[in-house]
C-alpha cells in the first residue's frame, strides 16, 4: 500500500468541487493504487453545505481514501498538504469591475499563501482554479515564503480541451486526433489558442483546415468566449468541464506527457523564453518529464500573428500584477 497523498481543496463547498472531490477519491487524479488524505477548507457560513458533501463522500465507501477532513481554518487544511487545489474564491457579481475581483481575491490569496509555505508538506504543489486565476496564482506564490516559485500552477486545461473540440468539430475528426494545443497567456478572454503549431492526426492544423478566416477569427473567438457561452446557455458557469479540467491538469503534471506532445498549464515565468516577461503567471506549451519534474517546451515558431495575440495577453497579466502590487 503507498503512503496516502494529502489533497487540499478549497471552496469544497461549490460547484466545481461537487464534481472534483468525487473523481479525486475515486483515484482519477492520482491514480487506482493511491489513497489520498482529503483536506476541504470552506468559509464559515458554508460548512453546514460542506457537512453534506463529506455525507456523500462517507456514503460512497471509496476505498482509496483514508480520512476526510472538513474545515474553515486554513492552518487546518493545508497541514501536510502534498497538493493544494485552489478552487474557492469570490465570484463576479452584477456591477463588479476586473478590478474589485482582484482586491477581493487578492486577499483571500494573501493569507491562503502564508497558509500553505507555514503548513503544507515539503514540495507542496499548488493549483489555482480560482479566477482571476493566473494572477490569484501569483498572489500566493509571492505570499509563500520559502516555497519553490516552479510548484505554483494555474489552470487554462479547460481552454485547451475547449480549442481541440472546436478543431476536432470543424476538421471532422474525433477529438483525440487534436494534439500539441497550446493555450498561451491569461486564463481570459485575451487568451491565445494557438492553431499554429497545434497538429490533427499529426499534420499542421492549417494543412488539415484550410478555412484561415475561421481559424484566426471564429476559432479563436469561440474559445475565448466559451465560458461566457456556457454561463448564458446553462445559467451556471462551467462546473463538471472545469473539474475535469482541473482534474486532468494534475494528472498531466504527474505523468510523463506522450512522446511529442505537450500540454497547457500557466506557470512563473523566468523571462527567458518566447519572449514572455518575467514573474508573471502564464499559460505556455509544458511536458511532464520521466523525473516527475516539468519543463517548458521549446523552440516552437511563433509567427507575426501569434506574437501580437501572445503579447496582448501577457499584456494584461502585467496589467493586473501592477494593480495587485501591495
Ligand atoms: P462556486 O461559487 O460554486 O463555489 C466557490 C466556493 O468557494 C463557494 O462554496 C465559496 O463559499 C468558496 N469560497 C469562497 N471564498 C473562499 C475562501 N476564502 N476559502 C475557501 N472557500 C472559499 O464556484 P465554482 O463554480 O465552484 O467556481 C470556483 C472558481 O472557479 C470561480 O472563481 C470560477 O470563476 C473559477 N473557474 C475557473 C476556471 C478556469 O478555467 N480557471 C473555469 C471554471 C470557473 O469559472
Amino acid at each position: 500500500m503507498k503512503t496516502p497523498v494529502t489533497v487540499t481543496v478549497t471552496g469544497a463547498a461549490g460547484n466545481i468541487a461537487y464534481s472534483l472531490l468525487f473523481r479525486i477519491a475515486a483515484g482519477e487524479m492520482l491514480g487506482a493504487d493511491q489513497p489520498v488524505i482529503l483536506k476541504l477548507l470552506e468559509i464559515t457560513p458554508c460548512l453546514d453545505k460542506l457537512k453534506g458533501v463529506v455525507m456523500e463522500l462517507e456514503d460512497c465507501a471509496f476505498p482509496l481514501v483514508k480520512e476526510i477532513v472538513a474545515t474553515d481554518d486554513p492552518a487546518v487544511a493545508f497541514k501536510n498538504a502534498d497538493w493544494c487545489m485552489l478552487v474557492g474564491s469570490v465570484p463576479r457579481k452584477a456591477g463588479m469591475e476586473r478590478k474589485d475581483l482582484l482586491s477581493i481575491n487578492g486577499k483571500v490569496f494573501v493569507g491562503q499563501g502564508k497558509a500553505i509555505a507555514e503548513n503544507a508538506a515539503p514540495g507542496c504543489r499548488v493549483f489555482v482554479v480560482g479566477n482571476p486565476c493566473n494572477t490569484n496564482c501569483l498572489i500566493a506564490l509571492h505570499n509563500a515564503t520559502g516555497m519553490d516559485k516552479k510548484n505554483f500552477f494555474a489552470m487554462t486545461m479547460l481552454d485547451e480541451y475547449r480549442a481541440k473540440a472546436q478543431l476536432a468539430a470543424k476538421a471532422g475528426v474525433a477529438v483525440s486526433d487534436v494534439t500539441n494545443m497550446t493555450i498561451w497567456g491569461n486564463h481570459s478572454a485575451t487568451q491565445y489558442p494557438d492553431f499554429t503549431n497545434a497538429k490533427i492526426c499529426g499534420k499542421p492544423v492549417t494543412e488539415v483546415i484550410s478555412d484561415t478566416e475561421w481559424l484566426t477569427t471564429d476559432f479563436i473567438k469561440t474559445v475565448q468566449q466559451r465560458g461566457a457561452a456556457i454561463i448564458q446557455a446553462r445559467g451556471l458557469s462551467s462546473a463538471a468541464s472545469a473539474a475535469n479540467a482541473a482534474l486532468m491538469t494534475v494528472k498531466n503534471l504527474v505523468t510523463p506527457t506522450a512522446e511529442g506532445d505537450w500540454y497547457s498549464v500557466a506557470s512563473f515565468t523566468d523571462g527567458t523564453k518566447y519572449g514572455l516577461p518575467a514573474g508573471i503567471i502564464c499559460s505556455q506549451p509544458t511536458r511532464t518529464n520521466a523525473d516527475g519534474t516539468y519543463s517548458i517546451v521549446e523552440g516552437l515558431p511563433i509567427d507575426e500573428f501569434s506574437r501580437a495575440k501572445i503579447d496582448a495577453s501577457c499584456k494584461e497579466l502585467l496589467e493586473e500584477r501592477a494593480e495587485v502590487l501591495g
